[in-house]
């Protein structure tokens, strides 16, 4: 049995990227393997939030893991900020990770923006750290996330061994990162240079897993995409990024892949590809949509959801963090 550990930051309404990317292989993994999966709230203040959008938002990232198909029975789901021993050994790794090493995360750079080394947070410039504590604190072993997330897993397996070195114990296994399925990295629909992503200003650049059935046809038909008909190989989307991520979208809803999609439609429109695009977008996650409307209906259904993961994880990280003050000499 494996123990398999992720999150997803509470800052907006989860998209189709965060489906594809990291929940969909969670739903896959979760069953014959012991499996904790929080809402990031923590690492969601790393940029401002109001406060009871980001109250609200905890519960549906929730209730929509539960809708995706996570059974609460099965994995923890908790709020990161409910298990206080996140911070706690965040601040022990943070003082054995090197600045050159957060110097190196290419998120930060993102998020930070051009004077970021002026204005940014020390929490946003320190994420990585707590996300290294996220997993750790669990001896995590898997961490299934999207390929934007690869850098800082792999921060984290240098931050495990790093704590080992300092303490000459054999203590922390260095995590895996779990990056699987056909897209790893979905783009924006207005821009396919860009991470589709949750925090960006257009609505039209992601699919929400709220989204209706209108909504999606509408983001799907106004997506950005070019003149040209389909090609008949994968190889020859590769100067047409928003092309290249329509089809890889298909591929990977239709659980086959960019070659297999193009077999299918080498040589049509966009205007014949678009509406069966729509269409199984909305196959997908209608049900997902509608389930989380239901879940969200009944708060106190959640809250106890979210009670229970709590209690499961406070049972580990508090024993890691007994065994972690030992040896730092607390
Ligand atoms: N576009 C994406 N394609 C595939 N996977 C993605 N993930 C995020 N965007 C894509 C994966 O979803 C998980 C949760 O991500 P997160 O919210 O914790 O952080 P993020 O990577 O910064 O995600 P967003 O959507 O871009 O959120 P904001 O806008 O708030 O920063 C991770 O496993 C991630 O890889």
């Amino acid at each position: 049995m494996t123990r398999i550990v992720s999150g997803i930051q509470a800052t907006n309404r989860l998209h189709i990227g965060n489906y594809l990317g990291a929940l969909r292989n969670w739903v896959d993994r979760q069953h014959g393997n012991e499996c904790l999966m929080f809402i990031a709230d923590l690492h969601a203040i790393t940029l401002p939030q109001d406060p009871s959008a980001l109250r609200r938002n905890v519960r549906e990232l929730a209730a929509t893991y539960v809708a995706a198909g996570i059974d609460p029975e099965t994995v923890a789901i908790f709020a990161q900020s409910t298990v206080p021993a996140h911070v706690e050994l965040a601040w022990i790794l943070g003082c054995l990770t090197p600045l050159g090493w957060l110097n190196r995360m290419t998120q930060f750079k993102d998020k930070a923006g051009k004077d970021g080394a002026d204005t940014a947070g020390m929490g946003l410039y320190g994420y990585p750290v707590l996300m290294a504590a996220d997993v750790l604190l669990y001896h995590g072993q898997e961490v299934p996330v999207g390929d934007d997330q690869k850098q800082h897993v792999e921060l984290m397996r240098d931050i495990a061994l790093a704590f080992n070195r300092r303490y000459q114990q054999d203590y922390f296994t260095a995590p895996e990162p779990m990056i699987g399925g056909e897209a790893t990295r979905v783009m924006s629909l207005r821009d396919g240079t860009k991470k589709m992503s949750k925090s960006a200003e257009s609505d039209y650049s992601r699919i929400n897993l709220t989204d209706d059935a209108d909504a999606i046809s509408q983001k799907i038909r106004k997506a950005k995409s070019d003149a040209s008909p389909l090609p008949e190989s994968p190889d020859e989307l590769k100067d047409r990024p928003e092309a290249n991520n329509l089809v890889t979208l298909y591929g990977a809803l239709a659980g086959t892949s960019r070659a297999e999609a193009l077999r299918e439609f080498a040589g049509k429109s966009f205007s014949d590809f678009k509406p069966r695009l729509a269409e199984l977008v909305v196959e997908t996650i209608a049900p997902i949509s509608t389930k989380v409307k239901e879940l969200m209906a009944d708060e106190d259904g959640i809250d106890v959801i979210l009670r229970k993961g709590t209690e499961r994880a406070r049972v580990i990280a508090d024993q890691t963090m007994d065994e972690v003050k030992a040896m730092v000499g607390f």
